[in-house]
């Protein structure tokens, strides 16, 4: 089976929360606080890896999470940082956003990695809030949460030519002439149901050439197949489009020439735009000259190079031929990624309205602030009050209207406010 399209949830680690903790020793009666900080959550890293040719692995897991850091302990001890996730991927895999549909990343170079979701940050402990006034802060801060993300993959093959053209007509034969590619070969159609790459040296040049599967099934009732094949050579720079010159099956080279050439059209007008050279293979059979003829002249304006991929006669004069035209194209189109996914809901956001007697404080600041404070403790209340001042918030409440002694709603937990 081949697998060239998948969607995954992934998540990075959790924060580990900061601990709370007094350091108690023997005839110490109150000794200051010493609760460590939480371990960073672990990161989503996708790398490329040379020896993956398809994305079959990711069709039987779909949950790909990094793993929580460890929360703070006594001492000072800082809480372990968990490993980061790291998501092996082939060439040419195209990382997106599924929500959002933006590209997040184009994985092409074997052995880079992308960061894609950090870590959550592990929490303050309690140590960290001691001032000379608040010697005994009986709070910690919790580690930042992160979200599941669905990310879409899709492999879209890197290579310079793309070998298209009806079932049986030789594609195969001719990569595997022309470079160390060893596709299967057979006497019928769809023998090729997934993509192979070839490196082709000519001269002092080399490229790469792809061969997809034969892009017909049952012609004749009009049924496509392999669109989704035609992904693997939208990154082509050109098109060798290998026809059946002999016709063998009742087959006419033109009207094959002309399905392929609809199916392309169908498919993206950047396809089709895409240069062109016509392969007339299976020249040592008897019927190919009459075939050539009539290619040559339903096709003046193209370049027709008659070859035979058993023989090999006409090859060499083929891929000199597209080594010259690559030399004036330009390079395979490589996307540029967004890099990580940065979630606007992690920005400091917040809103205040009434809700009739009651100010109500809701969004991701707000919930930030109450999940580090400890509502039964008097430094925490006093820590909360400033995280309110610094973020404007108590202001904002009094433009609203808040007057001593009103009822404030933060989030969900109701206060007095106080000046
Ligand atoms: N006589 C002759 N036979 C050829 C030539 N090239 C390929 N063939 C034969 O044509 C048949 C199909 O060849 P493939 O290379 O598998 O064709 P393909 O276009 O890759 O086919 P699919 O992958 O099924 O689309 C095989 O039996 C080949 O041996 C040629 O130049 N001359
Ligand atoms: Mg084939």
């Amino acid at each position: 089976m081949y697998i060239d399209n998948v969607k995954i949830k992934i998540k990075s680690g959790n924060g580990g929360a900061g601990c709370v903790n007094f350091h108690r020793e023997k005839y110490v009666p109150k000794g200051g606080p010493d609760g460590g900080d939480g371990g960073k959550g672990g990161d989503i890293i996708f790398e490329t890896d040379k020896n993956m040719r398809t994305l079959l692995d990711f069709r039987y897991t779909v949950k790909y999470y990094a793993e929580d850091g460890e929360k703070g302990d006594t001492n000072n001890m800082i809480g372990a940082s968990a490993d980061n996730y790291i998501i092996k991927v082939p060439s040419g895999t195209v990382i997106k956003n599924a929500e959002t549909g933006a590209i997040i990343a184009d994985m092409i170079t074997p052995g880079v990695q992308v960061v894609v979701l950090k870590g959550g940050k592990g929490g303050k402990g309690n140590a960290q809030f001691a001032t000379p006034t608040r010697q005994s802060p009986n709070f910690a801060q919790p580690g930042q949460h992160t979200k599941e993300y669905e990310v879409l993959l899709e492999l879209k093959t890197i290579a310079d030519v793309g070998l298209v053209g009806y079932p049986n007509v030789g594609k195969s034969t001719l990569l595997s002439v022309v470079s160390a590619a060893r596709p299967k070969i057979a006497n019928y159609q769809f023998t090729t149901l997934s993509p192979n790459l070839g490196v082709v040296s000519i001269y002092d040049k080399t490229f790469v050439m792809a061969d997809i599967p034969g892009l017909i099934e049952n012609a004749h009732e009009g049924v496509g197949l392999g669109h989704d094949f035609l992904r693997h050579i939208e990154r082509t720079r050109m098109l060798v489009h290998v026809l059946d010159a002999a016709g063998i099956e009742g087959r006419d080279p033109v009207e094959d020439y002309n399905q392929i050439r609809t199916e392309l059209e169908s498919y993206s007008e950047e396809l089709s735009n895409k240069p062109e050279i016509i392969a007339a293979n299976k020249m040592d059979l008897p019927d190919a000259e009459a075939g050539i003829e009539m290619l040559k002249e339903y096709l003046p304006e193209k370049k027709v190079f008659p070859i035979s991929g058993v023989t090999k006669e006409g090859v060499k004069e083929l891929l000199s031929a597209v080594s010259d035209m690559l030399e004036t194209l330009p390079e395979p189109i490589i996307y540029e990624g967004t890099g990580e996914i940065l979630d606007e809901l992690v920005e400091d956001a917040y809103d205040i309205y009434k809700d009739e007697d009651v100010f109500v404080v809701e969004g991701s600041l707000a919930e930030r602030i109450l999940a580090s404070v400890n509502v039964n403790d008097y430094d925490s209340m006093t820590y909360f009050h400033r995280m309110l001042k610094k973020h404007g918030i108590l202001d904002d409440l009094r433009k609203h209207g808040a007057k001593d002694g009103d009822t404030i709603r933060f989030v969900d937990t109701e206060f007095d406010f106080t000046e």
